[in-house]
Protein backbone atom coordinates (compact mmCIF):
# COMPACT_ATOMS: atom_id res chain seq x y z
CA UNK A 1 0.00 0.00 0.00
CA UNK A 2 0.98 2.91 -1.31
CA UNK A 3 0.24 6.50 0.40
CA UNK A 4 -0.37 9.46 -2.07
CA UNK A 5 0.87 13.11 -1.18
CA UNK A 6 -1.64 15.21 -1.26
CA UNK A 7 -1.62 18.45 -2.16
CA UNK A 8 -3.38 21.65 -3.32
CA UNK A 9 -1.12 24.67 -3.63
CA UNK A 10 1.77 24.37 -6.84
CA UNK A 11 5.01 25.58 -6.25
CA UNK A 12 4.27 28.54 -7.84
CA UNK A 13 0.97 29.02 -5.43
CA UNK A 14 -2.00 28.32 -7.64
CA UNK A 15 -4.49 26.41 -6.66
CA UNK A 16 -5.35 23.15 -8.42
CA UNK A 17 -8.76 23.11 -10.11
CA UNK A 18 -11.39 21.86 -8.14
CA UNK A 19 -9.58 21.94 -4.70
CA UNK A 20 -9.60 25.58 -3.49
CA UNK A 21 -11.32 25.25 0.11
CA UNK A 22 -12.13 28.84 -0.50
CA UNK A 23 -11.63 30.51 3.14
CA UNK A 24 -12.60 33.89 3.27
CA UNK A 25 -10.50 36.67 2.40
CA UNK A 26 -9.78 37.55 5.89
CA UNK A 27 -9.52 34.31 7.48
CA UNK A 28 -6.87 33.60 4.58
CA UNK A 29 -4.73 37.19 5.20
CA UNK A 30 -4.83 35.97 9.18
CA UNK A 31 -3.41 32.85 8.21
CA UNK A 32 -0.43 34.11 6.20
CA UNK A 33 0.36 36.79 9.30
CA UNK A 34 0.07 34.25 12.01
CA UNK A 35 2.69 32.32 9.99
CA UNK A 36 4.98 35.43 9.58
CA UNK A 37 4.86 36.54 13.24
CA UNK A 38 5.59 32.77 13.82
CA UNK A 39 8.87 33.10 12.08
CA UNK A 40 9.54 36.64 13.36
CA UNK A 41 8.43 35.18 16.96
CA UNK A 42 11.81 32.14 15.72
CA UNK A 43 14.17 34.28 14.67
CA UNK A 44 14.18 36.39 18.06
CA UNK A 45 14.20 33.75 20.29
CA UNK A 46 16.98 32.05 18.47
CA UNK A 47 18.64 35.76 18.38
CA UNK A 48 18.02 35.88 22.23
CA UNK A 49 19.65 32.60 22.81
CA UNK A 50 22.58 33.20 20.96
CA UNK A 51 23.40 36.45 22.67
CA UNK A 52 23.21 34.74 25.92
CA UNK A 53 19.97 36.37 26.50
CA UNK A 54 18.04 32.86 27.25
CA UNK A 55 19.16 29.44 28.01
CA UNK A 56 18.00 27.22 24.86
CA UNK A 57 15.56 28.32 22.26
CA UNK A 58 14.24 25.39 19.36
CA UNK A 59 13.11 26.56 15.96
CA UNK A 60 10.31 25.50 13.93
CA UNK A 61 10.98 27.10 10.70
CA UNK A 62 9.53 25.67 7.57
CA UNK A 63 6.92 23.92 9.75
CA UNK A 64 4.69 27.31 9.79
CA UNK A 65 2.24 26.06 7.39
CA UNK A 66 1.97 21.84 8.51
CA UNK A 67 1.04 23.47 12.36
CA UNK A 68 -0.78 26.70 11.57
CA UNK A 69 -2.90 24.52 9.12
CA UNK A 70 -3.88 21.82 11.29
CA UNK A 71 -4.82 23.36 14.18
CA UNK A 72 -6.57 25.95 11.73
CA UNK A 73 -9.17 22.83 12.13
CA UNK A 74 -9.79 22.65 15.33
CA UNK A 75 -13.11 25.15 17.37
CA UNK A 76 -11.38 26.66 20.21
CA UNK A 77 -12.84 24.40 22.66
CA UNK A 78 -10.63 21.01 21.25
CA UNK A 79 -7.40 20.81 23.22
CA UNK A 80 -4.11 20.39 22.06
CA UNK A 81 -1.56 17.73 23.42
CA UNK A 82 1.60 19.31 21.07
CA UNK A 83 5.14 18.47 20.81
CA UNK A 84 7.95 21.62 20.89
CA UNK A 85 7.72 22.83 17.02
CA UNK A 86 4.21 24.30 16.82
CA UNK A 87 4.52 27.66 18.66
CA UNK A 88 2.34 29.10 16.09
CA UNK A 89 -0.44 27.37 17.77
CA UNK A 90 -0.07 30.06 20.46
CA UNK A 91 -0.75 33.10 18.61
CA UNK A 92 -3.45 31.76 16.70
CA UNK A 93 -4.99 31.04 20.43
CA UNK A 94 -4.25 34.54 21.24
CA UNK A 95 -1.83 33.81 23.67
CA UNK A 96 -0.11 36.70 24.64
CA UNK A 97 3.60 37.08 23.56
CA UNK A 98 4.74 38.52 26.75
CA UNK A 99 3.58 35.26 28.29
CA UNK A 100 5.54 33.20 25.78
CA UNK A 101 8.33 35.59 25.99
CA UNK A 102 8.53 35.27 29.76
CA UNK A 103 7.95 31.31 29.64
CA UNK A 104 11.86 31.66 27.61
CA UNK A 105 13.08 33.25 30.12
CA UNK A 106 11.59 31.29 32.78
CA UNK A 107 11.01 34.45 35.06
CA UNK A 108 8.32 35.40 37.30
CA UNK A 109 5.98 35.96 34.57
CA UNK A 110 6.33 32.46 33.75
CA UNK A 111 3.58 29.83 33.99
CA UNK A 112 5.42 27.52 35.14
CA UNK A 113 7.85 29.35 36.91
CA UNK A 114 10.73 28.43 35.33
CA UNK A 115 10.18 24.90 36.18
CA UNK A 116 10.11 23.74 33.01
CA UNK A 117 12.89 24.18 29.75
CA UNK A 118 12.54 27.00 27.38
CA UNK A 119 9.71 26.55 24.72
CA UNK A 120 7.86 23.87 26.48
CA UNK A 121 4.91 25.68 27.17
CA UNK A 122 1.72 25.57 29.10
CA UNK A 123 -1.68 26.97 29.07
CA UNK A 124 -4.68 26.40 30.31
CA UNK A 125 -6.59 28.99 29.00
CA UNK A 126 -5.48 27.86 25.17
CA UNK A 127 -6.10 24.12 26.11
CA UNK A 128 -2.25 23.76 25.06
CA UNK A 129 -1.27 21.20 27.43
CA UNK A 130 1.84 21.29 29.00
CA UNK A 131 4.73 20.13 26.90
CA UNK A 132 6.60 16.95 27.78
CA UNK A 133 10.50 16.67 26.82
CA UNK A 134 10.18 13.07 26.68
CA UNK A 135 9.35 11.77 23.29
CA UNK A 136 6.02 10.73 22.31
CA UNK A 137 4.44 11.19 25.23
CA UNK A 138 2.15 13.65 24.50
CA UNK A 139 0.88 10.45 22.02
CA UNK A 140 -0.07 8.58 25.46
CA UNK A 141 -1.94 11.79 27.12
CA UNK A 142 -4.27 12.85 24.00
CA UNK A 143 -5.38 9.23 23.78
CA UNK A 144 -6.44 9.34 27.30
CA UNK A 145 -8.41 12.37 27.28
CA UNK A 146 -9.98 11.38 23.98
CA UNK A 147 -11.19 8.28 25.92
CA UNK A 148 -12.40 10.12 28.83
CA UNK A 149 -14.31 12.49 26.65
CA UNK A 150 -15.98 9.47 24.80
CA UNK A 151 -16.92 8.35 27.91
CA UNK A 152 -18.38 11.06 29.32
CA UNK A 153 -20.15 11.77 25.72
CA UNK A 154 -18.77 15.30 24.92
CA UNK A 155 -17.55 16.06 21.75
CA UNK A 156 -14.37 17.68 22.25
CA UNK A 157 -11.55 16.69 19.72
CA UNK A 158 -8.07 16.49 20.77
CA UNK A 159 -4.74 17.20 18.57
CA UNK A 160 -1.44 15.97 18.93
CA UNK A 161 1.67 16.38 17.55
CA UNK A 162 5.32 13.79 16.91
CA UNK A 163 8.13 14.24 14.66
CA UNK A 164 8.75 11.24 12.57
CA UNK A 165 11.12 10.31 15.27
CA UNK A 166 8.41 10.18 17.61
CA UNK A 167 6.74 7.40 15.79
CA UNK A 168 9.28 5.35 16.89
CA UNK A 169 8.89 5.55 20.54
CA UNK A 170 6.76 3.32 22.71
CA UNK A 171 4.14 5.85 23.10
CA UNK A 172 3.68 6.04 19.50
CA UNK A 173 2.29 2.14 20.08
CA UNK A 174 0.76 2.79 22.83
CA UNK A 175 -1.19 6.06 22.17
CA UNK A 176 -2.07 5.10 18.69
CA UNK A 177 -3.49 1.43 20.15
CA UNK A 178 -5.52 2.65 22.96
CA UNK A 179 -7.13 5.33 20.79
CA UNK A 180 -8.23 3.35 17.68
CA UNK A 181 -9.47 0.15 19.97
CA UNK A 182 -11.59 3.16 22.02
CA UNK A 183 -12.61 5.01 18.75
CA UNK A 184 -11.29 7.98 20.96
CA UNK A 185 -11.61 11.68 19.21
CA UNK A 186 -7.94 12.17 18.60
CA UNK A 187 -6.33 13.90 15.62
CA UNK A 188 -2.40 12.23 15.61
CA UNK A 189 -0.32 14.67 13.00
CA UNK A 190 3.18 13.62 12.44
CA UNK A 191 5.23 16.32 11.15
CA UNK A 192 7.82 14.49 9.12
CA UNK A 193 10.32 16.65 8.90
CA UNK A 194 13.51 14.64 7.56
CA UNK A 195 15.41 14.37 11.13
CA UNK A 196 15.34 13.57 14.95
CA UNK A 197 18.28 15.86 15.84
CA UNK A 198 20.83 14.23 13.54
CA UNK A 199 19.03 10.91 12.60
CA UNK A 200 17.45 11.34 8.94
CA UNK A 201 13.79 9.83 8.59
CA UNK A 202 15.42 7.31 6.55
CA UNK A 203 17.65 5.56 9.44
CA UNK A 204 14.91 5.83 12.14
CA UNK A 205 12.15 3.84 10.16
CA UNK A 206 12.17 1.06 7.69
CA UNK A 207 8.64 1.99 6.67
CA UNK A 208 7.57 3.48 3.81
CA UNK A 209 6.40 6.43 5.61
CA UNK A 210 5.13 7.65 8.95
CA UNK A 211 1.36 7.57 7.45
CA UNK A 212 1.43 3.91 6.58
CA UNK A 213 1.56 2.93 10.23
CA UNK A 214 -1.64 3.87 10.64
CA UNK A 215 -2.76 0.89 8.83
CA UNK A 216 -1.70 -1.89 11.48
CA UNK A 217 -3.54 0.22 14.61
CA UNK A 218 -6.70 -0.06 12.31
CA UNK A 219 -6.84 3.49 11.46
CA UNK A 220 -7.12 6.19 8.14
CA UNK A 221 -3.37 7.14 7.61
CA UNK A 222 -3.21 10.45 5.59
CA UNK A 223 0.09 12.19 3.64
CA UNK A 224 -0.01 15.59 2.88
CA UNK A 225 2.44 18.42 1.42
CA UNK A 226 3.44 19.58 5.02
CA UNK A 227 4.25 22.80 2.96
CA UNK A 228 0.64 23.45 1.78
CA UNK A 229 -1.14 25.34 4.10
CA UNK A 230 -4.45 24.68 2.54
CA UNK A 231 -3.81 20.72 1.63
CA UNK A 232 -2.71 20.33 5.53
CA UNK A 233 -6.13 22.05 6.57
CA UNK A 234 -8.45 20.30 4.22
CA UNK A 235 -6.76 16.82 5.87
CA UNK A 236 -6.82 17.69 8.76
CA UNK A 237 -10.38 18.87 8.68
CA UNK A 238 -11.44 15.93 7.40
CA UNK A 239 -10.01 14.11 10.83
CA UNK A 240 -11.12 16.35 13.18
CA UNK A 241 -15.04 16.12 11.52
CA UNK A 242 -14.50 11.99 11.53
CA UNK A 243 -13.17 12.58 15.54
CA UNK A 244 -16.01 14.39 16.26
CA UNK A 245 -18.68 12.27 14.76
CA UNK A 246 -17.16 9.79 17.22
CA UNK A 247 -15.79 7.92 14.19
CA UNK A 248 -12.29 7.73 15.91
CA UNK A 249 -8.57 8.54 15.42
CA UNK A 250 -6.50 9.27 12.23
CA UNK A 251 -2.76 9.61 11.73
CA UNK A 252 -1.76 12.60 9.75
CA UNK A 253 1.71 12.70 8.09
CA UNK A 254 2.61 16.39 7.19
CA UNK A 255 5.97 16.02 4.75
CA UNK A 256 7.95 19.17 6.00
CA UNK A 257 11.50 20.15 6.42
CA UNK A 258 13.31 21.18 9.34
CA UNK A 259 15.19 24.26 8.07
CA UNK A 260 16.67 25.20 11.28
CA UNK A 261 19.08 22.88 13.02
CA UNK A 262 17.33 20.53 16.07
CA UNK A 263 17.80 23.38 18.68
CA UNK A 264 20.20 26.28 19.66
CA UNK A 265 22.50 23.26 20.93
CA UNK A 266 22.58 21.66 17.29
CA UNK A 267 24.20 22.63 14.04
CA UNK A 268 22.52 21.09 11.34
CA UNK A 269 25.41 22.06 8.59
CA UNK A 270 27.08 19.14 10.43
CA UNK A 271 25.54 16.36 8.59
CA UNK A 272 22.68 17.89 6.38
CA UNK A 273 23.93 18.78 3.13
CA UNK A 274 23.31 22.38 1.96
CA UNK A 275 21.64 20.94 -1.80
CA UNK A 276 19.21 19.24 0.79
CA UNK A 277 18.58 23.03 2.62
CA UNK A 278 18.53 24.43 -0.90
CA UNK A 279 15.67 22.44 -2.57
CA UNK A 280 13.38 23.15 0.30
CA UNK A 281 13.91 26.48 0.31
CA UNK A 282 12.35 26.36 -2.55
CA UNK A 283 9.42 25.20 -0.78
CA UNK A 284 9.36 27.44 2.44
CA UNK A 285 5.61 27.23 2.95
CA UNK A 286 5.30 31.32 3.37
CA UNK A 287 6.16 32.30 -0.21
CA UNK A 288 4.09 29.86 -1.58
CA UNK A 289 1.08 30.87 0.64
CA UNK A 290 1.95 34.76 -0.47
CA UNK A 291 2.33 33.76 -3.85
CA UNK A 292 -1.61 31.83 -3.64
CA UNK A 293 -2.74 35.52 -1.72
CA UNK A 294 -1.05 37.03 -4.68
CA UNK A 295 -3.20 35.52 -7.32
CA UNK A 296 -6.23 36.52 -5.27
CA UNK A 297 -4.73 39.70 -5.42
CA UNK A 298 -4.95 39.71 -1.46
CA UNK A 299 -1.57 40.58 -0.76
CA UNK A 300 -0.26 44.36 -1.25
CA UNK A 301 2.88 45.25 -0.31
CA UNK A 302 1.29 47.42 2.42
CA UNK A 303 -0.21 44.32 3.83
CA UNK A 304 3.62 42.81 3.59
CA UNK A 305 4.83 45.75 5.58
CA UNK A 306 1.94 45.67 8.26
CA UNK A 307 2.61 42.31 8.64
CA UNK A 308 5.83 42.18 9.31
CA UNK A 309 6.40 45.43 11.35
CA UNK A 310 3.70 44.55 13.62
CA UNK A 311 5.48 41.44 14.12
CA UNK A 312 8.65 43.23 15.17
CA UNK A 313 6.76 45.64 17.26
CA UNK A 314 4.42 43.25 19.29
CA UNK A 315 8.08 41.02 19.41
CA UNK A 316 9.93 43.95 20.82
CA UNK A 317 8.04 45.18 23.46
CA UNK A 318 7.30 41.61 24.82
CA UNK A 319 10.67 40.90 25.08
CA UNK A 320 11.15 44.67 26.83
CA UNK A 321 8.68 43.69 29.34
CA UNK A 322 9.60 40.04 29.68
CA UNK A 323 12.82 41.32 30.65
CA UNK A 324 12.01 43.86 33.48
CA UNK A 325 10.51 40.84 35.13
CA UNK A 326 12.43 39.30 38.25
CA UNK A 327 13.41 35.81 38.68
CA UNK A 328 10.44 33.46 40.62
CA UNK A 329 11.37 33.88 44.05
CA UNK A 330 12.89 30.66 45.53
CA UNK A 331 9.80 30.80 47.67
CA UNK A 332 8.31 29.67 44.35
CA UNK A 333 9.86 26.02 44.81
CA UNK A 334 7.39 25.34 46.76
CA UNK A 335 4.31 26.40 45.38
CA UNK A 336 1.52 24.90 43.27
CA UNK A 337 3.14 21.31 44.28
CA UNK A 338 0.73 19.89 46.99
CA UNK A 339 -2.37 22.26 47.73
CA UNK A 340 -1.87 21.72 51.50
CA UNK A 341 2.31 21.88 51.70
CA UNK A 342 3.33 18.91 53.81
CA UNK A 343 5.46 19.31 56.90
CA UNK A 344 8.50 18.33 55.76
CA UNK A 345 8.22 20.60 53.28
CA UNK A 346 7.06 23.40 55.04
CA UNK A 347 10.61 22.55 57.10
CA UNK A 348 12.88 22.88 54.30
CA UNK A 349 11.15 25.93 53.08
CA UNK A 350 12.17 27.68 56.62
CA UNK A 351 15.50 26.59 55.85
CA UNK A 352 16.19 27.81 52.83
CA UNK A 353 14.77 30.96 53.82
CA UNK A 354 17.09 31.17 56.63
CA UNK A 355 19.69 30.37 54.34
CA UNK A 356 18.99 33.22 51.97
CA UNK A 357 18.65 35.82 54.44
CA UNK A 358 21.84 35.04 55.96
CA UNK A 359 23.94 35.15 52.72
CA UNK A 360 24.42 31.36 51.91
CA UNK A 361 22.31 31.05 49.09
CA UNK A 362 22.34 33.48 46.18
CA UNK A 363 19.10 34.59 44.50
CA UNK A 364 20.91 34.74 41.42
CA UNK A 365 21.66 30.65 40.46
CA UNK A 366 23.65 31.16 37.63
CA UNK A 367 22.34 30.78 33.64
CA UNK A 368 20.61 28.08 32.19
CA UNK A 369 23.28 24.91 31.91
CA UNK A 370 22.40 24.47 27.95
C1 LIG B 1 12.28 9.45 25.12
C2 LIG B 1 13.28 10.44 24.60
N1 LIG B 1 14.39 10.01 23.96
C3 LIG B 1 15.28 10.89 23.48
C4 LIG B 1 15.10 12.24 23.66
C5 LIG B 1 16.12 13.23 23.11
N2 LIG B 1 15.51 13.93 21.97
C6 LIG B 1 15.02 15.17 22.07
S1 LIG B 1 14.38 15.73 20.64
C7 LIG B 1 14.76 14.29 19.83
C8 LIG B 1 14.44 14.11 18.38
C9 LIG B 1 12.99 13.99 18.09
O1 LIG B 1 12.81 13.99 16.71
P1 LIG B 1 11.39 14.05 16.05
O2 LIG B 1 10.41 13.26 16.84
O3 LIG B 1 11.55 13.70 14.62
O4 LIG B 1 10.95 15.58 16.20
P2 LIG B 1 11.63 16.90 15.63
O5 LIG B 1 12.63 17.36 16.64
O6 LIG B 1 12.24 16.59 14.32
O7 LIG B 1 10.51 17.88 15.51
C10 LIG B 1 15.39 13.40 20.69
C11 LIG B 1 15.87 12.07 20.29
C12 LIG B 1 13.95 12.66 24.37
N3 LIG B 1 13.67 13.95 24.57
N4 LIG B 1 13.05 11.75 24.81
Amino acid sequence: MSLELLTILDPDGKAQKGKDPNLPAPVLQELYRLMVWTRALDDRGLALQRQGRIGFYLQSTGQEASHLGAAFALKDSDWLFPAYRQPGILLQRKVPIELIVCEWFGNAGDTSKGRQMPVHYSFRQANFVSISSPIGTQLTQAAGAGMAARLRGDDTVFMTFCGDGGTSSNDFHTGLNFAAVYKAPVVFVCENNGYAISVPACKQTNSESMAIKAEAYGMPGVRVDGNDLLAVYRVCKEAVDRARRGEGPTLVETVTHRMASHSSSDDAARYRDAAVYEAWKQKDPIPRFRAYLQHKKLWTEAFEQECQEGAKTAIANAVKAAEAQPNPGADSLFDDVFMNLTPQLKEQRAELRDLIQKGGVGADVGAFPL
